[in-house]
């Protein structure tokens, strides 16, 4: 088990020594002279961290880097800053692996697909607000998802990332011994978010669990991979087995974005909307992602100007 000052795990739920910064934890940073934020193509000793990102307060993240600049350039008119240009440049375009893109206290930030992949992104993103001085930052993941027993289109704040046995937790081996975190989210937040989306009035949104997978195909029970053991009926007794413990969603990366956004006290949430029902098909195409993939971007930038409005 994972042991030092603010880790949590499942039997010893502590965190944190205060709400407002952002933590990390991790004695070793403090004897290195600079550090680099190798697949951000940032670093301590190359950029001044505090004066590109000391003002942040709203970090969004999500898997394609398209969406999050259309994420970008969508809050900026919401929020009435947008450059003569309309141009945001990518922040990381040393660096083919991440990008991002900031506007005013909003940073925008992809993280493929994936727990490995998001799990990097946001290690040294948590580096990156600690390193800025960052305070009082909410972040939230906008994504997609296959839904259960939802109308496509129908968007989902995560109550509770569950794994693919629908137990609330994250595990990670570390040093060759299994590490368990919990994966609880900001509940006032996730109740916010639907508040929200109900006064927008212009799509469904539910608070549900959400099975964070560590694969697309056989991974969340589709029938149509490369490879498949197993028959429809068994695929159908897996999904309402998951509908019946509270499962309204399924992705990819929720489970670790609540582990590691709650060990460095950030507020999360998650909202992805559902592009199917899983229990109806598998199969996806582009037009179907193009048709819903902006409702989760609506809501959080709602979220976002109410918040500033309110400040
Ligand atoms: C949702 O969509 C991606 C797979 O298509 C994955 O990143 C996820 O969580
Ligand atoms: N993303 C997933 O992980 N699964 C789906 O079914 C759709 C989007």
């Amino acid at each position: 088990m994972a042991t030092g000052p603010g880790f949590t795990d499942k039997k010893n739920d502590t965190c944190c020594e205060s709400e407002s910064t952002v933590y990390v934890h991790n004695p070793h940073l403090d004897g290195m002279k600079k550090d680099n934020l190798y697949h951000f193509n940032l670093g301590t000793s190359t950029h001044d961290l505090p004066a590109m990102f000391g003002d942040v307060k709203f970090v969004c993240v999500g898997g394609s880097p398209s969406r999050m600049k259309s994420f970008i350039e969508y809050i900026a008119g919401e929020l009435g800053l947008e450059n003569a240009k309309s141009e945001y440049p990518n922040i990381c375009a040393g660096s083919d692996r991440f990008a991002m893109y900031k506007i005013g206290p909003v940073l925008s930030v992809s993280h493929g697909m994936g727990i490995p992949s998001i799990a990097i992104m946001l290690h040294e993103l948590i580096k990156l607000l600690h390193h800025a001085h960052c305070t009082d930052v909410t972040i939230i993941r906008i994504g997609t998802s296959g839904g259960l027993g939802l109308e496509p289109g129908t968007v989902v704040v995560t109550k509770q990332p569950v794994d693919a046995t629908f137990l609330p937790w994250f595990k990670q081996i570390i040093l060759g011994k299994t590490v368990v975190r919990s994966t609880d989210l900001d509940e006032g937040l996730a109740e916010e978010l639907l508040q929200y989306s109900n006064e927008l009035g212009q799509f469904n949104t539910v608070i549900g669990n959400t099975m964070c997978t560590l694969d697309f195909y056989e991974g969340q029970a589709r029938l149509d991979g490369a490879f498949c053991s197993y028959t429809e009926k068994d695929k159908q007794e897996y999904l309402t087995k998951a509908y019946e413990s509270g499962v309204r969603n399924i992705e990819m990366e929720s489970s670790v974005f609540a582990a590691m956004c709650k060990l460095s006290g950030l507020k999360a949430a998650v909202v992805c909307v559902t592009l199917l029902d899983r229990q109806k098909g598998d199969q996806l195409n582009s037009e179907i992602l193009q048709t819903y993939e902006q409702r989760p971007q609506i809501l959080v930038s709602h979220l976002i100007k109410k918040r500033l409005q309110a400040s």
